[in-house]
């Protein structure tokens, strides 16, 4: 074979290789009996539901805004219903995903019971599921991931700092939240259970008022009718319902922060504000702000990597003393 001959063997090689890579279908395997490799999804891939409980406090304004500006900002297709306070809402927006085929389904529970037949529905539809914020009474193998914090951490702390205001001695009226959702139940338990080391401490009364500062407002006034000046403290499990209360205090002629000590959860901005007034003396932070670690837990679950089953939530305690300083820095 000359030099010459050779040559044009090594391009027609070349050429024909050229051909056989552009010609083929991008899905086609690279050859008999070898499987295609399993891109990796990206953010921009990824198609999530999620079905919120509604816009009941500030805590929650703040957790959709951080859902959907996460979602906008990582590119990602986002599918968000509000369920208007009511489970069945919920539940119907659940089915809605699973019927669109979403990659990644998640709820924050409005209550603890009722799930275990929507979320059999999801897992035989193959969708991971995520619970953010609040937590659900099924099987473990229900859900692949909750995010969120440790309520009866919550309500202990609550509880330690109402016995540092009261000197270990009041008569304490408590604001309940939802009645049978996790953070209500939780942060109840956790209140209640460390009040067991305060002998000279006790719970005049527990009312429901539903997370609502209108609700809030309301059960306070009933308090004060009942108790009067008996109440030397509040504990209510959110900003928004000591935020209410706080107005039936004043209603009432009574110094909130000084006359009714209180401390409530959450730590959203109207609460900095009323410690800067002195009128509410401590809150438990509940860090809203999940959208990162929802959407990063997501995409991981697509890409079948492995996640916690508990993704914990960092969060603090905030005086009076400190909430000049920490109010121009609040993000909720
Ligand atoms: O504390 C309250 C909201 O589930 C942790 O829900 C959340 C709670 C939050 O309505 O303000």
């Amino acid at each position: 074979m000359t030099i010459r001959m050779l040559r044009r063997l090594i391009l027609l090689f070349a050429l024909a290789s050229l051909l056989g890579a552009c010609g083929g279908t991008p899905d086609s395997p690279a050859g008999a009996g070898v499987p295609a490799a399993k891109a990796t999804r990206t953010y921009k891939q990824l198609v999530v539901g999620f079905a919120q409980i509604g816009a009941e406090s500030g805590w929650r304004t703040a957790n959709t805004l951080s859902i959907q500006e996460t979602a906008q900002d990582l590119g990602l297709e986002l599918k968000f219903a509000d369920g208007q306070q009511k489970q069945e809402n919920q539940i119907a927006a659940i089915r809605g995903f699973i019927a669109q085929k979403v990659d990644i389904i998640g709820v924050s529970p409005i209550i603890e019971t009722g799930w275990d037949t929507v979320f059999n529905e999801v897992k035989a539809a193959g969708i991971p599921l995520i619970l953010l914020d609040r937590h659900a009474k099924v099987p473990d193998d229900l859900f692949a991931a909750f995010i969120g914090s440790d309520f009866a951490l919550e309500g202990e702390n609550a509880c330690k700092e109402m016995a540092r205001l009261l000197n270990n001695k009041g008569a304490i009226v408590e604001l309940e939240g939802t009645i049978g959702s996790a953070p209500a139940i939780d942060r109840k338990t956790g209140f209640h259970n460390c009040l067991k080391n305060y002998p000279d401490m006790q719970v005049l009364a527990t009312q429901s008022g539903d997370f609502t500062h209108a609700k809030g407002k309301t059960v306070m006034q009933a308090f004060l009718k009942s108790y009067g000046n008996g109440i030397t403290a509040l504990y209510a499990h959110n900003d928004d319902m000591a935020l209410g209360a706080i107005e039936a205090i004043e209603e009432a002629g009574l110094k909130p922060g000084v006359d009714i000590k209180i401390v409530s959860v959450d730590g959203v901005r109207g609460a900095f504000e009323a410690m800067v007034a002195g009128k509410l003396n401590v809150t438990v932070e509940c860090n809203p702000l999940l959208g990162p670690q929802f959407f990063e837990t997501a995409l991981k679950l697509a890409n079948g990597e492995a996640i916690d089953k508990w993704v914990k939530s960092e969060e603090g305690i905030y005086r009076q003393d400190t909430a000049k300083e920490a109010l121009p820095k609040r993000a909720y």
